[in-house]
């Protein structure tokens, strides 16, 4: 039977600009520990974590010019908590602190821009909200096949049976 007791999370992991003497593929690689412990620590229980692989994509509006970039989903399995704004803003937090700490400087880059990380949260089951921060679900979700692909990996992932 499939597991589905539990509401899943999904963030995005995006990258197209070094940072550090390290490409955007190897920000991906190094942020998984850092972005599961901010997971964990927010969500304060025992969770499962589903990563994609990583994938090279083309660059989806934006400046004409802008590199290539490396994508990723991650998708959070047992969260017991309902759902709530106020909690997601408090991940967005999270979140935002690690791009930072990648060099992300977001005052300075233009819309759909290049960016040495980017971490969007996609969804928390069916939790909706519409916050100046922060709008859910991701309301490009749908349309964008660097968010699809690695989500669709990652949920297959995440799939486990019980006999
Ligand atoms: N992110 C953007 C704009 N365009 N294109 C790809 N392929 N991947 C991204 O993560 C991406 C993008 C702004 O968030
Ligand atoms: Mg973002
Ligand atoms: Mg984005």
């Amino acid at each position: 039977m499939h597991r589905s007791d539990d509401v899943s999370l999904a963030i995005a992991l995006g990258a197209n600009l070094p940072h550090a003497d390290a490409g955007p593929c190897q920000t991906l690689l190094a942020v998984r520990p850092l972005l599961s412990d901010v997971v964990h620590d927010w969500a304060g229980v025992p969770l499962r974590l589903s990563w994609s692989p990583l994938f090279d994509t083309t660059p989806v509006g934006g400046p004409p010019d802008q590199p290539r970039y490396w994508n990723a989903v991650v998708v959070v399995n047992g969260l017991i908590d309902t759902p709530s704004s106020e909690a997601a803003l408090t991940l967005l937090g999270g979140l935002n602190r690690l791009e930072s700490q990648f060099g992300r400087r977001r005052s300075l880059e233009q819309r759909w821009g290049p960016r040495t990380l980017d971490l969007d949260l996609l969804f928390w089951g069916e939790h909706r909200m519409e916050h100046s921060r922060l709008v859910l679900p991701h309301p490009r979700l749908h349309l964008r096949n660097f968010v699809l692909e690695p989500l669709l990996a990652a949920m297959n992932r995440s799939v486990e049976w019980i006999d």
